[in-house]
């Protein structure tokens, strides 16, 4: 078979003296961390679209990036030339997962028969690949957004035709999601969202949203797919308003119309900014909710306050991300997927790996910074102490619910003033920094 990545060789762990830029420093992924080893808590997953399809574009310029895996005139030899340098990448990397479009791994043809068809032959490619190295499949997803067709959305679409188009495209990928074993499948809103108020019924648009949703249940059961179903919110782009705002607005959603236990989150992180949330209150709100399902990792750039997708180094962010992953007794299905994507200077194909391996000792080292936290209690003592009211017996019987405004007024004038304590916010931030540096 042919090699796509000669310059790179499989990477190692190397241990955190190694200057080697091509090593892992602190992803061991046999270390054992709280009774699991690292790659089973950190199930770490490449994305196929950024990563192989990804070209450099911006919106003030075409593609910097030459592969040498999509220089073919024919789409279908592109298609299977990189799903090839996919799994070389995989490997050499040392990722146990892989996520994707439908439309990232077989480009459309002129109808949808023949786009499955495309799609058939690539899939079975990929299930022989992936039997071959032992990489798995995180999740697969469908691009209901980049076609002309989707461009006033898909399930959302005020078209029932575009819609049935939509969800066709649902239906098949959740077909072939299911033969390669994936663990998950995705729904990311697209342009399920609106432009303008101005042409827009919102009330209706939800409910045919909702509409899609439930066919994908309905569908799942028929076909026996165990995966799990995920939502990924984000806020707005490419549209004004995202109807999956943030994991609160669609935990709300799927409460409404009946299907919140069909379905868990899919968080990213620069999703959350972009909701005017940081990484770990997205997380956060899910665990207390008990829908959190997987990860989306990446980092956006604060001063430029769109979603740029860079690769996640900054330790801090993994601490408090793996802190509260850990806290919800970490992944089961889901795991991080790199949704990053290289900037548009670095050019080569050894930047692909660069990238990876720095957030991958990046996740590494946020994962034992929080394993040791929680270990110590660093933090969860002082959380106990500060509850500690509603341990006892006024509080616990507030909590359950044995409670009345007459009992709430009685205890007040009785026992008069409550008494406060401090809530030791700078004490608790110099101790993570104590635990990071
Ligand atoms: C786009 C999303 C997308 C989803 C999968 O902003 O992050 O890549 O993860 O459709
Ligand atoms: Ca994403
Ligand atoms: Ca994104």
């Amino acid at each position: 078979m042919k090699e796509f990545f000669p310059e790179v060789e499989k990477i190692k762990y190397e241990g955190k003296d190694s200057k080697n830029p091509l090593a892992f420093r602190y992803y061991n992924p046999d270390e054992v961390v709280m009774g699991k080893t690292l790659a089973e808590h950190l199930r770490f997953a490449v994305c196929y679209w950024h990563t192989f399809k990804g070209s450099g574009a911006d919106p003030f310029g075409g593609p910097t990036m030459i592969r040498n895996y999509n220089n073919s005139s024919d789409p279908m030899q592109v298609a299977e030339d990189t799903i090839e340098a996919a799994f070389e990448f995989f490997t050499k990397l040392g990722v146990n997962f892989w996520c994707f479009h439908d439309r990232d791994i077989a480009p459309e043809a002129d109808s949808l028969a023949e786009t499955n068809a495309r799609l058939d032959k690539i899939v079975a490619k990929a299930k022989k690949l992936q039997n071959d190295t032992g990489i798995k499949l995180l999740w697969g997803t469908t691009n209901a957004f980049s076609h002309r067709r989707f461009l006033a959305g898909a399930g959302t679409n005020p078209s029932p035709e575009v819609f049935a188009y939509a969800a066709s495209q649902v239906k098949k990928a959740m077909e072939i999601t299911y033969e390669l074993g994936g663990q998950g499948y995705v729904f990311w809103g697209g342009r399920e969202g609106y432009d303008t108020l101005l042409n827009t019924d919102m009330g209706r648009e939800l409910d045919h949203l909702a509409m899609l949703l439930k066919m994908a249940v309905e569908h799942k059961k028929n076909i026996g797919f165990k995966g799990q179903l995920l939502i990924e919110p984000k806020p707005k782009e490419p549209t004004k308003h995202q109807y999956d705002f943030d994991a609160g607005n669609c935990i709300a959603f799927l409460q409404k119309y009946g299907l919140v236990e069909h379905f868990k989150m899919n968080i990213e992180a620069n999703h959350a900014t972009l909701a005017g949330h940081d990484f770990q209150h997205e997380l956060a709100l899910c665990t207390a909710n008990g829908v959190l399902g997987s990860v989306d990792a990446n980092r956006g750039d604060m001063l430029l306050g769109w979603d740029t997708d860079q690769f996640p180094t900054n330790i801090y962010e993994t601490t408090l991300a793996m802190y509260t992953i850990l806290k919800d007794g970490g992944f089961t299905t889901g795991g991080l997927n790199f949704d990053a994507k290289l900037r548009r200077q670095s050019i080569d194909p050894v930047d692909l790996f660069y990238a990876h391996v720095g957030s991958m000792d990046s996740f590494a080292r946020g994962l034992k910074i929080a394993a040791k936290m929680l270990e110590d209690g660093a933090l969860e003592n002082e959380i106990k102490e500060r509850y500690a009211g509603w341990d006892g017996g006024f509080g616990q019987k507030i909590e359950k619910g044995n409670a009345t405004f007459e009992d709430m007024e009685k205890y007040i004038l009785e026992n008069g003033e409550p008494t406060l304590r401090s809530g030791r916010q700078e004490l608790l931030e110099n101790i993570l920094n104590d635990y990071i540096c």
